[in-house]
């Protein structure tokens, strides 16, 4: 590490005490970065990184409720609204009890730098709460979202700040987020992405991100003349992005054979093909329930209980080709990595934000297999959410093939900006240099030509 680079660490902890998430995300890029500011010193001159690194605002808010049995409910509500250079704050909301200001400018801060990639005019925020969905109401959880949106409203609009989901947060908090927005402002704009088909949604915008990440895989095996048919796929996540990398999977001919949640993991040595698939989608989106029934209902499947205090997930185990990460952050440790690479995976692409640790990330990128971050590889979902925001301004609704070859054009131009910027800079393959490279200078020559702001 250089010693502007370290000093600037330094400095970064001192002042973010407690962020452990924050302080990984930045040093990872900081890291990247030392080639760029050997070469171009204008951007540490102008004190780019350290500016990047503070958010533009940041809006924390009491969220009280009252839940069926009319208990009185209080949680916190955030907006990290982390870089406005490029276009307006863009970014999802997170609902899960981890959620803290630390987690939120980790996100906030993939964000800046992923939305720079996607090609589309999109600032970077991130928001939510450490309020927990699992095992509440309809009508809790509408309750919390209204009261959620009632003080988020003010701070957010379609030219100003657009939230849109991440963990915890669907279609379902989307409904009701817009339904008390519209209400309180009286107006129908394009203030959330993830909309509902009917009022204002995109097609493929809840397939996005996990189409997204396959399409990155089939870009990166495409550089070495290889495709993924046949390929054997461990996947995490049972969620929005974990299902449709799933079904995109099965489109490409892959087999697919694992998915979680957080008490543990399906193996299905046979394959998750799509009655499978669209069992688990009722499981997780209608009954909501949890991944271990899956062996209830396919007996030739293993479930496998998660270890809280074990040091590695057996998952990562399994030999396999490809793994799509799709669950959270930090979920594959130096062991899992060594875990993949001695099963025989070489690629793994990120639908998740950052769930590959430091040791593990050092780990792919000497084994030299194909390795596409979470910025690059799951930029479709923020994407299409660019795409919705386009249609909501035009008022049309372009059809499913229109927006599903724009994305597929989107990730062939990151996968394209990753490759080509690793290479100028003198690291081949090496798509983290090249997504945290090519991200940075972008928001980078936006925040030098708009002066000190
Ligand atoms: P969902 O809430 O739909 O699904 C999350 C899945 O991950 C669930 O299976 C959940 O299990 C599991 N999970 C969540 N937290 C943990 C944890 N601490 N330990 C183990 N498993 C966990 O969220 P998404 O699918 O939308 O998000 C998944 C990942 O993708 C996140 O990292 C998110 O930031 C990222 N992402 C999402 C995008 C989107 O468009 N939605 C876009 C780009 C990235 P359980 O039900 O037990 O909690
Ligand atoms: O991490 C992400 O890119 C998202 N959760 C999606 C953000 C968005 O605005 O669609």
């Amino acid at each position: 590490m250089s010693d502007y680079v370290s000093g600037l660490m330094a400095d970064l902890k001192a002042r973010n005490p407690g962020e452990p998430e924050f302080h990984q995300a930045v040093q990872e890029v900081a890291e990247s970065l030392t080639l760029v500011f050997e070469r171009h010193p204008k951007y540490r001159e102008a004190k780019i990184l350290e500016r990047m690194t503070e958010p533009e605002r940041v809006i924390m808010f009491r969220v009280p409720w009252v839940d069926d049995a009319g208990e009185i409910r209080i949680n916190r509500g955030y907006r990290v609204e982390m870089n406005s250079a490029i276009g307006p704050y863009k970014g999802g909301l997170r609902f899960h009890p981890t959620v803290n200001l630390g987690l939120l400018k980790f996100l906030a801060f993939e964000q800046v730098l992923k939305n720079a990639l996607t090609t589309l005019p999109m600032g970077g925020g991130k928001g939510g709460s450490d309020f927990d969905p699992k095992g509440k109401s309809d009508a809790e959880v509408m309750r919390f979202c209204q009261s959620f949106m009632t003080e988020l409203q003010r701070h957010i609009g379609p030219n100003t700040d657009v939230p849109a989901g991440d963990i915890g947060v669907g279609g379902r908090e989307i409904g009701y987020l817009f339904g008390q927005y519209k209400r309180i402002r009286n107006e129908f704009t394009g203030v959330l992405t993830g909309k509902g088909i009917e009022w204002g949604g995109s097609l493929i915008r809840p397939e996005a991100t996990g189409y997204g990440a396959v399409y990155f895989a089939h870009e990166m095996l495409g550089t070495r003349d290889d495709n993924l048919e046949g390929k054997v796929c461990l996947v995490s996540g049972s969620g929005n992005v974990a299902q449709f990398a799933v079904e995109k999977l099965l489109d490409m001919g892959a087999k697919p054979v694992t998915m979680s949640d957080s008490n543990g993991f399906i193996h299905d040595p046979d394959g998750i093909d799509r009655e499978k698939l669209e069992w688990v989608m009722e499981l997780k989106n209608v009954r909501r329930g949890r991944i271990r029934e899956y062996v209830e209902a396919f007996p030739h499947a293993t479930y496998t209980e998660a270890d809280p205090k074990g040091d590695h997930n057996p998952m990562w185990a399994i030999p396999a080709d490809c793994a799509f990460p799709c669950a959270t952050q930090n979920e594959i440790n130096g062991k899992d990595a060594a875990n993949l690479l001695n099963g025989g995976v070489y690629v793994v692409s990120e639908g998740a934000n950052m769930p590959s640790t430091p040791d593990a990330v050092d780990q792919f990128l000497s084994a030299g297999i194909l390795y596409g971050p979470g910025k690059a590889a799951n930029a479709g979902g923020v994407a299409v959410s660019g795409l919705e925001m386009s249609q909501d301004a035009l008022r049309i609704t372009w059809a499913r093939h229109e927006v599903d070859g724009r994305l597929k054009d989107i990730m062939k131009a990151i996968h394209k900006q990753c490759r080509e910027t690793a290479e100028e800079y003198g690291t081949p393959g090496n798509y983290v240099n090249g997504a945290n490279i090519a991200g940075f200078v972008k928001v980078a020559d936006a925040m030098l030509d708009q002066g000190l702001v």
